[in-house]
């Protein structure tokens, strides 16, 4: 089975996203997902320079060897970039497999461990009548998990605050499918740990007076935190039982998470934009973290994705892999596969795409009650129309970015 022809494609139906589509002799089609939210034509101009020539005649059943070669022959290994390009290869030959043997991908890395996926969703509001009005819409809709964000007194707007995010873009809700604000420059948020530390045990204490006891409940601090106020926020929300503490610090320095894991049993989630296994060894060996963030796309792909799960397993570390809108159609479907397969399934994240991503990427994955399946098409289950796609070209789109009162850029 021979690669004959390979293709990126990039679209920007409600956001910007990258393609991989190989084709083999035998007219099998894959796809793969390569989106880096924020710097796409990177990844494009990496896989079309670089990776397409290579694959043009290769070996489409080879997908372990068609890794290694793309990791080891480099020579320049690990990095978003690399990755994001290695993980769309991967994931489309993935799909090429499953085709070729008539099982969606999930049968053919083990078969399923459970009935679906429990996946959380997105609440916020700037205010807590707001953020209750959305955590009943998400209950509404079927989760039965839930990421609280919320606005904080004195500051304007925060990333992931959909309401917020309507008053800094001229009314338009535009957070839940565009993150990635389009335009020539970075939107600029502001930013205060301290009067977040200190409004945020109030709003989980609110939201489980309002919602009770028993939905987990999980909370992003997007890197924003130094490691001791990471640990007195970890100690400070104990008694509202979170699923998870995301991204508490940014997690460049490892040793951080010993000390915030001295201080506080608030489980702790770390990894969306970790690249490979090598990020989360110490992390998931030392035990300092309970779910690996990591997405099929970033992560280098299906592939050692399972094996990072596979390693995490020994120490009872599940996965809770990244969701938001940027990872395409094709890389949720890849990791809701690695997610129903693996043994050590913690959590998914899911928000909704927009509707016209969801006319370009033809999708077949189910959401009942609360759970997340794949679906049992052949190979990954996604399919791509290319008119549609081409109906929406490349939009240059920016990640917002935090400065402190004073001026100073800021984690954000
Ligand atoms: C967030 C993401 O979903 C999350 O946990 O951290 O929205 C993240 O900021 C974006 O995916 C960045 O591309
Ligand atoms: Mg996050």
């Amino acid at each position: 089975m021979i690669i004959e022809k390979a293709e990126v494609i990039v679209t920007s139906p409600d956001r910007n996203f990258v393609t991989l589509k190989l084709t083999t002799d035998e007219g099998h089609t894959g796809l793969g997902d390569a989106t880096l939210n924020g710097r796409e034509l990177a990844v494009a101009t990496y896989l079309s320079e670089h990776i397409v020539p290579l694959l043009v005649g290769s070996d489409a059943s080879r997908i372990e060897d068609t890794w290694q070669f793309l990791y080891r022959s480099s020579y320049w290994r690990r990095g978003p970039v690399t990755m994001a390009s290695i993980a769309a290869v991967d994931m489309a030959l993935w799909d090429i497999k499953g085709k070729a043997a008539g099982m969606p991908l999930y049968q053919l890395l083990g078969g399923a461990s459970r009935r679906g996926l429990t996946a959380y969703g997105h609440a916020s509001g700037k205010e807590l009548p707001e953020l209750f009005d959305s955590v009943r819409e998400h209950l509404d809709e079927g989760y039965r998990a839930i990421r609280i964000q919320s606005g904080v007194p004195g500051l304007k707007a925060i990333y992931g605050i959909a309401s917020q995010s309507a008053d800094t873009f001229g009314g338009e809700a535009r957070y839940d499918h565009e993150p990635a604000r389009r335009g020539e420059k970075p939107v600029e948020e502001d930013w205060d740990t301290r009067a977040y530390l200190k409004h945020l045990p109030g709003v989980f204490e609110a939201v489980r007076n309002e919602f009770g006891p028993d939905i987990p409940l999980l909370h992003d601090g997007h890197h924003r935190m130094t490691p001791i106020q990471a640990a007195k926020l970890g100690k400070s929300l104990e008694p509202y039982d979170l699923f998870w503490l995301e991204d508490c610090t940014p997690a460049e320095n490892q040793e951080a998470l010993k000390l915030v894991r001295q201080h506080t049993t608030t489980p702790l989630a770390i990894g969306e934009i970790f690249n490979t296994v090598w990020d989360f060894k110490d992390l998931i060996r030392d035990q300092l973290i309970d779910y690996v963030r990591g997405a099929v796309t970033h992560m280098g792909g299906v592939t050692p994705l399972k094996k990072t799960m596979d390693y995490a397993a020994l120490y009872q570390v599940k996965s809770g892999f990244h969701g938001p809108t940027d990872i395409s159609p094709v890389g949720m479907a890849a990791q809701m596969h690695v997610g129903l397969a693996i043994h050590n399934f913690g959590m998914q994240e899911y928000m909704r795409h927009g509707a016209k991503t969801d006319e370009v990427f033809r999708q077949s994955f189910t959401w009942t009650d609360g759970l997340l399946h794949p679906g049992d098409q052949p190979g990954l289950g996604v399919e791509l129309d290319q008119d549609e796609a081409g109906k929406y070209p490349y939009e240059r789109a920016y990640l917002p970015y935090n400065r402190l009162a004073d001026g100073t850029v800021h984690d954000w």
